[in-house]
């Protein structure tokens, strides 16, 4: 039996690597795979072309590479009763953690306004705030929105987060579900949004929620571009609710050249690089869980397709 391996950018070398050191007794098969489909027990994934992965009859489980699985679970022909699992790595944690350290710190010590400045030869000082003063409020309180919340608590930030069931994180004032959203927004001069995309959470950064904020709140964007309404953000940057914006996930990807958030000079874009799964740790965590379900033990990190994450 073998693992098919598609990976997301051009790094399929180091996952081979990385693979090979904990699972030696498995041959990897890179995508696309002309051989025998049934030698097919597990496959590593990230965004399949839909109903490719339905050839392999004998899978057992589906890896997505990353933590979003939305790129499977919008596959219609996706092998029935395959379990899906997420990933959950710290590479990919750590990486998340960095960025939106530096987003929140970025907006935190006015570094659009220095940078404006900067290209107007400008020397002004602008009041800084105190962290403690700092009303952070994360979107999706789950493995990156936990680990996010704790270090920005570390940098004493006063800091909320969002779930869809309730919560108890140390140091961090929990809101949940539909009833708690726009408390949760009205508090949050920083606003991170770590969500999954699924049909609930599509568009929820919108008009209304934007108007919830307090005025010149800031946007972290970093779950899933198809939960920000893009033209409601624009709007809302262009009345100044919106006082900036750290943009890496969009509803298009790549970006369309002519999309106004390129130019606008209240938002930093970057294309979707906020984190990636890192194949040595991430091997660690695959390899784990495949020995594991070899053991008749359960899978960890399955994912609930009909809720959609
Ligand atoms: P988790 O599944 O651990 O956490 C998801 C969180 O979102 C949970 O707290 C969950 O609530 C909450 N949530 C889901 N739906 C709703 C809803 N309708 N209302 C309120 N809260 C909701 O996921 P991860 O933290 O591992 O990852 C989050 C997302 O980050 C990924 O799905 C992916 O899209 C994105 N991502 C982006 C990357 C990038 O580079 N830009 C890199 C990695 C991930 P509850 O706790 O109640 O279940
Ligand atoms: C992920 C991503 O879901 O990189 O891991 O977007």
């Amino acid at each position: 039996m073998a693992m098919l391996l598609k990976t997301d950018i051009d790094r399929g070398d180091a996952w081979h690597r990385a693979l090979r050191a904990c699972l030696p007794e498995l041959p990897i098969h890179e995508w696309p795979y002309d051989g025998d489909p049934a030698e097919i027990e597990f496959a590593l994934v990230w965004a399949p072309p839909r109903g490719a992965l339905s050839r392999y009859t004998n899978l057992r489980a589906i890896f997505s590479m990353g933590a979003g699985i939305d790129h499977l679970a919008s596959d219609p022909d996706l092998p029935k009763g395959v379990p899906v699992v997420r990933m959950v790595e710290p590479g990919l944690t750590a990486g998340m953690i960095e960025y939106v350290l530096l987003a929140v710190l970025t907006h935190h010590r006015f570094m659009l306004d220095y940078a404006a400045q900067q290209r107007a030869k400008v020397w002004r000082e602008i009041s800084q705030i105190a962290a403690n003063r700092r009303r952070v409020g994360i979107m999706g309180l789950g493995v990156l929105g936990g680990a996010a919340a704790e270090k920005l608590i570390g940098l004493d930030f006063d800091v909320a987060g969002w779930s869809r069931s309730a919560k108890a994180q140390a140091g961090v004032t929990c809101f949940h579900g539909q009833d708690g959203l726009i408390p949760f927004l009205a508090r949050t001069d920083i606003l991170v949004c770590l969500l999954p995309m699924t049909a609930e959470t599509d568009g929820i950064l919108n008009a209304r929620a934007f108007a919830a904020l307090p005025r010149r709140a800031a946007l972290v964007s970093v779950g899933r571009g198809g939960a920000v309404v893009e033209a409601d953000l624009l709007a809302a940057l262009e009345s100044g609710q919106i006082g900036g914006a750290s943009l890496d996930v969009f509803r298009q990807e790549p970006l369309p050249p002519d999309s106004p958030f390129w130019t606008h000079p209240r938002v930093i874009l970057t294309p979707h690089v906020a984190s990636m799964t890192i194949p040595d740790s991430a091997a660690v965590a695959v390899a784990a869980n495949i020995r594991r379900l070899r053991a008749g033990q359960p899978l960890e990190h399955v994912v609930d397709l009909r809720r959609g994450y």
